[in-house]
């Protein structure tokens, strides 16, 4: 198997004449151009980025599941390279110290292949002892960017993720090459395949646990592999927005199916929620109107929006939505007003997506790390940025019937704007989320879901 690369059933992701081979000398210059800038405005000459080491866990000798520093999977997709090294400086090959240890408990990582492997100056290493002599001799020129556990993997180094540094490369991140943009319609694609299967198991009254399994096994994951734990949630289950549980037997009676579950490909994540009737008109009907909501929300995408007022334009027209399907009554300006809309959508509109889900840098002004708030009474938004051409991020609107947030409107002003025997019928259903990834355009977006789904 190549090296972090996760073998797929139809692509070759790892071919230089691959899509993915082309895009990617123009993504290594946008890398290196950050970084460039990052080391001038550090004052540092050499930016040496750690993977990460694997963590044991409390009295044992068994590791976590390893997860790459995200700025090291941003150079090249190596997600599985534990204890090794980048080292960039302006005008030279990045140099990739490649650890791949003696050790016949374990698979070692393979040998360097791949589209990306021409681009560094790669030295494998069997041991820790050989790293310190390929590190640049001036460590106190040298800013190390990753997490450090153990004094000793920092060889020396002591500007450890400076932030003047880490605040240009996180803003920076914010605005995806086009190559990372084709990772994620590739991921997109991987991801739309297990939802299809997901469905089918759905339709034959698979369990959670049944479900779940289908939707691995169509995306050739396992669970490890997956971006997030997926939410596979059955009827009431989809009112619990991270429900992680997977019920090993089928309810009794099928109703409704929330999935929110993606994929990754060359490190990149897709993030995908569908939610489906099993043979209520009335629910199927109120997932046909988040559904046009969803749409008309990405309809509203490109350059200069501000996502703020996005998501409270999103509370809006929810309003509306409350109000026609009679779960609410009054005008969308009062429900938002009184908190009907949030106890209905406690979370936020969506946030940047990258090599992480929740991509860094979403509440970032600038480089230099201001921070924008998210606005008043919506404190779980992750994106407050002004949209730019190729920032990638999610649409995600949700309904839900939570009981702990809709007691609380009980004895306020939004009491009487809610249908309290509509919510007794959707109670059993839980709720509904759609979930788009979409590239933001100078004049509107790119829906990688829809095209991905379209494509299968
Ligand atoms: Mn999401």
């Amino acid at each position: 198997m190549k090296q972090g690369i996760i073998p797929d059933m139809n692509d070759d992701y790892s071919d230089k004449n691959s899509r993915l081979g082309v895009l990617y000398p123009g993504h290594i210059e946008a890398l290196k151009a950050r970084h460039d800038h990052a080391l001038l405005k550090s004052g540092a000459s050499h930016a040496v980025i750690f993977s990460g080491s694997p963590k044991v866990t409390f009295l044992d000798d068994m590791s976590y599941p390893f997860v790459a520093n995200p700025h090291f999977l941003s150079w090249a997709p190596l997600g599985c390279l534990p204890l090794s090294y980048i080292v960039y400086t302006p005008g030279e090959t990045p140099r990739l110290i490649y650890y791949q240890p003696h050790d016949y408990w374990h698979v070692v990582p393979g040998d360097p292949v791949g589209y990306w492997a021409p681009h560094f100056d790669i030295r494998i290493v069997p041991s820790m002892d050989d790293i310190a002599a390929l590190l640049p001799k001036d460590s106190d020129k040298c800013i190390l960017i990753g997490e450090i556990d153990d004094a000793a993997h920092a060889f020396g180094i002591e500007r450890v993720n400076p932030a003047m540094a880490v605040n240009i490369l996180h803003f920076a991140r914010g605005i995806k090459t086009e190559y990372e943009v084709e990772c994620m319609r590739l991921a997109s694609r991987r991801g739309a395949r297990g939802h299809v299967a997901a469905e089918a198991a759905f339709r034959e009254r698979a369990s959670e646990f049944e479900i779940h399994r289908a939707y691995c096994h169509a995306v050739s994951h396992i669970d490890n592999e997956l971006p997030y734990g997926n939410i596979v949630a059955l009827n009431s289950h989809g009112a619990v927005l991270h429900y992680t549980n997977l019920d090993r037997e089928p309810p009794d009676e099928m109703r409704s199916f929330l999935i929110d579950a993606g994929a990754r490909v060359c490190g990149y994540a897709s993030d995908i929620t569908r939610t489906y009737s099993f043979d209520d008109a009335r629910f199927a009907e109120l997932i046909e109107r988040m559904d046009a909501m969803q749409l008309e929300i990405v309809g509203k995408l490109r350059a200069g929006v501000d996502y703020r007022e996005l998501h409270v334009d999103a509370h809006r027209m929810l309003g509306d939505v409350l109000v026609d399907t009679g779960l609410a009554h009054g005008d969308a300006d009062t429900l938002l007003e009184t908190g009907v809309t949030s106890a209905f959508f406690p979370h936020g509109l969506g946030h940047l997506i990258g090599v992480q889900v929740h991509d860094v840098g979403g509440h970032t002004q600038n480089e230099s790390g201001t921070i924008i708030d998210p606005p008043s009474g919506h404190p779980f938004l992750r994106l407050t940025r002004v949209l730019e051409e190729n920032m990638t991020l999610t649409i995600e609107p949700g309904l839900y019937l939570i009981d702990m947030l809709l007691e609380d409107l009980r004895g306020t002003p939004a009491e009487s704007h809610v249908d309290w025997n509509a919510v007794d019928w959707l109670r059993p259903f839980g709720g509904v989320r759609i979930e788009d990834d979409v590239r933001v355009t100078l004049d509107g977006c790119e829906n990688l879901t829809r095209d991905a789904f379209a494509a299968i």
